[in-house]
C-alpha cells in the first residue's frame, strides 16, 4: 500500500506518511510513504535532519491501495484519487468529503497533529517507532502545533511528544526551533520577546519531560 500525504507537504504530511508506513512494516504489511510533491523547506530541513531517504513523489494512485494522512477531502489527494482503493485515514483536521464504496479504517482525533495519532496506532499495535522515525514524528508534532503554543494543541500531543522522546529532546528542538525563528523572518522586537517566552517556557517544559521519562 502507499501511505500518501496531501498536497504541498509540510512536516506532519512528511512524518506522519513515514511513521505509519514503518509501522506496517513492523506489523508485516507492505507500505511505502509517498509524498504529491516536494517538502516543504521546514520538512526538508527534518528530512535531512533525519538522514532518511526522501519518500518518492506520487502524482497519480489509480488503481492502488492507499491511507492517507492529514487530510480527508478529495481536493487534497491526487486528481485520479477516486481509482485508489482507500484503506485507512489519519486525521486532525475537521471531516472532509471523502467517501469510499469498502470499509476503511479510520483515526481522526481533535488532536494537534497527525503524527500524534500515529504514534498512538504505535502504542495500540504494542510497537515502538524507531528513534529516526520518533524524531521525525517529535518534528511534526513541534511544527503543527507551533512548539506546543498553538490553540490545537492537547495533552496527548505533549504526551505523545514526551512519550516519544526518551532521545535528548532539546538536541531535537533546538534547531527546528532556530530554524521556525528564522522560517518566521521575525523583524520586530515585540514578536521577538514573544517567540523567546515561548521557546523558554517549551524548554522548560521540554527539560521537566526529560527528567521526568529518565
Ligand atoms: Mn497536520
Amino acid at each position: 500500500m502507499i501511505v500518501l500525504g496531501h498536497q504541498n507537504p509540510d512536516c506532519d504530511s512528511l512524518c506522519s506518511a513515514i511513521g505509519l508506513a514503518s509501522l506496517f512494516n513492523k506489523l508485516g504489511k507492505e507500505a511505502t510513504p509517498a509524498l504529491q510533491g516536494e517538502p516543504n523547506p521546514e520538512a526538508l530541513f527534518l528530512l535531512e535532519q533525519s538522514g532518511l531517504p526522501q519518500p518518492e513523489i506520487r502524482t497519480s494512485v489509480a488503481g492502488e491501495e492507499i491511507f492517507i494522512v492529514d487530510y480527508s477531502d478529495w481536493g487534497q489527494g491526487t486528481e485520479d484519487m477516486k481509482k485508489a482503493t482507500i484503506l485507512g485515514i489519519v486525521d486532525h483536521h475537521k471531516l472532509g468529503d471523502i467517501t469510499t464504496s469498502t470499509p476503511l479504517e479510520c483515526w481522526i482525533w481533535p488532536v494537534g497533529c497527525s503524527a500524534t495519532i500515529v504514534y498512538n496506532m504505535y502504542k495500540f499495535h504494542n510497537q515502538t517507532p524507531d528513534a529516526t522515525v520518533a524524531k521525525m514524528m517529535m518534528g511534526a508534532i513541534i511544527s503543527d502545533t507551533v512548539n506546543f503554543q498553538g490553540p490545537t494543541t492537547t495533552d496527548i500531543d505533549k504526551i505523545a511528544a514526551q512519550n516519544q522522546l526518551k532521545l535528548p529532546v532539546l538536541m531535537i528542538c533546538k534547531p527546528l526551533l532556530k530554524r521556525n525563528l528564522k522560517l518566521n523572518r521575525i523583524s520586530n522586537l515585540s514578536l521577538l520577546q514573544n517567540s523567546f517566552y515561548a521557546i523558554r517556557k517549551y524548554l522548560k517544559w521540554a527539560v521537566r519531560s526529560w527528567r521526568s521519562v529518565n
